[in-house]
């Protein structure tokens, strides 16, 4: 295994929403885009089922937990399926395998004397699964989930996150690339040396959860439970070889990530990951997308209507990794026809329909079907501007550079007036430079659109050195405005 990158595992009180299938869609194409260089990658994804908002949303559906965690856990699956996401490890929380790598992590972090009991006094917010600081509530409510939270007072345990606050300050100085986007990890920078506060690792008389071990009346704090999820993927040991290169997570979870994980690594004696990957959140029109308010836009809606590539590849061109973004239906329509229906799908439909009538056997000037200079350079630029994108998360510029190869192409047919060229052998060289452009773009289109690189790649065959070309029906077909 070379490369193993994971997504958050989402809670199962919901369906997938475009904000969860957008952080998924990056890791997939991350995930692509290193196998297509060669490498072997592990890419999990999963559901958290150990939280709270579990049982009351099972209690709400009137189903018994257990049932109601196994339909949605499939309801998650299916819909990453249908998304075209080759994920390799789909975990659940509930699952064996991890209940025995929590209870191993919660040992080690207790031999290694990080977790005492105390008394807790706090404001527990359900909706964050965390406790929240009285100045942050407004009018007495949680302001990002507009519910009042639980005072607990409780006996549970503690986990020393003070103690580590030098130990992850030195960690981010040796690791300048810890935490992307920069903005972001200055922001977790500074979170960490205005100092930590020890943290309740566990809830009293849960009914649902992972018990403490020897201590059956604690229920493991559910993100201490969560987090864990990412070394059960690949078992301790694996771990140890190799932990995750990338954790893919919105903003809204980064501290977590980016302070009590590594945290919760260095005590239990693992090393940590190579780096954590935080994307920005989606608006549904400028506003935000919520349970209570009903607006959350359903990917598979979306997929079914302009086909799974045009949301992968909206989601993807539109919002600038790591910044905030925004879909209006509007835009998704605009991003369609402009770039898909008129620019990609009718630069292979013109060249693919050219190409049917000629046979690309013996063309004067080509040495074994190489394109000319001036495609070859097009078409290494758009290799280069690919890679050099996606080591850096710019997954958006990494398609805006093949779309200047899509671009340059049409020029070209423009310019040549290719279906004019009169003298054979020309026009068989113009031909044969544009369907290995096209081929190339196919190529480098896999990790973001596999299913349009799939059928470009299939509408071009050679059999003994002649190139055969058998037209696909329309690859974005034009939506009316
Ligand atoms: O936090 N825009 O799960 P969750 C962009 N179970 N991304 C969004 C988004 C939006 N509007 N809404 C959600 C949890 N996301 C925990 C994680 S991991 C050990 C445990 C994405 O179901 C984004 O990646 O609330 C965010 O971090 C994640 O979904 C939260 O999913």
């Amino acid at each position: 295994m070379d490369f193993y990158i994971t997504t958050p595992i989402y809670y199962v009180n919901d369906r997938p929403h475009i904000g969860h299938a957008y952080t998924t869609i990056v890791a997939d194409a991350i995930a692509r885009w290193r196998e297509a260089q060669g490498e072997q990658v592990i890419f999990s994804t999963g559901v958290d089922e150990n939280s709270q908002k579990t049982v009351d949303a099972a209690k709400k559906a009137n189903e018994e937990i257990r049932a109601y965690t196994d339909r949605m856990a499939e309801i998650w699956q299916e819909a990453w399926a249908k998304l075209g996401i080759a994920n390799t490890d789909f975990i659940r929380t509930t699952e064996e395998r991890h209940l025995e790598t929590v209870r191993e992590i919660w040992g080690r972090i207790d031999a290694a004397g990080d977790l005492y009991r105390g008394t807790y006094e706090g404001l527990y917010c359900k909706g964050h699964e965390a406790f929240i600081k009285e100045s942050d509530l407004v009018d007495g409510l949680c302001p990002e989930h507009r519910t009042a939270p639980e005072v607990v007072k409780e006996q549970n345990y503690f986990f020393k996150l003070s103690e580590y606050q030098e130990k992850l300050l030195r960690f981010y100085d040796e690791h300048d690339e810890f935490v992307v986007p920069a903005n972001r990890f200055r922001e977790v920078r500074a979170f960490v040396e205005q100092g930590l506060e020890d943290i309740s690792f566990s809830r009293e008389g849960k009914e649902w959860g992972i018990p403490v071990p020897n201590d059956p009346h604690q229920a493991i704090y559910v993100w201490a439970d969560a987090l864990v999820n990412y070394v059960t993927v690949r078992g301790i040991e694996g771990w140890e070889e190799h932990p995750a290169d990338v954790h893919a997570v919105g903003k809204d979870i980064l501290r977590f990530h980016a302070v009590i994980w590594p945290a919760m690594l260095m005590s239990a004696g693992l090393p940590l990951p190579g780096q954590i990957a935080a994307n920005g959140f989606i608006t549904n029109g400028g506003v935000k997308m919520s349970k209570s308010l009903g607006n959350g836009v359903d990917p598979l809606d979306l997929a079914a209507r302009y086909g799974v590539d045009a949301l992968r590849y909206f989601l993807l061109r539109e919002i600038q990794y790591g910044e905030d973004g925004d879909y209006t239906e509007e835009k998704m329509r605009v991003r369609y026809n402009a770039d898909l229906a008129n620019g990609l799908g009718n630069f292979a439909a013109r060249v693919l329909a050219l190409a049917e009538r000629e046979s690309f056997d013996g063309v004067p000037g080509m040495k074994d079907g190489v394109p000319g200079e001036e495609f070859s350079g097009v078409i290494a630029a758009m290799r280069r501007g690919v890679d050099g994108k996606m080591a850096a998360f710019r997954l958006g510029d990494a398609l805006a550079a093949i779309w200047d190869a899509v671009s340059f192409g049409d020029r070209y047919v423009n310019e040549k007036k290719v279906w004019e060229i009169k003298d054979d052998a020309a026009r068989r060289e113009a031909l044969l430079g544009l369907v290995l452009l096209l081929e190339a773009i196919a190529s480098a289109l896999a990790p973001f659109m596999p299913e349009t690189s799939r059928k470009i790649a299939a509408a071009v065959s050679r059999e003994r050195g002649v190139i055969h070309i058998k037209r696909p029906d329309a690859l974005f077909p034009r939506i009316s405005s």
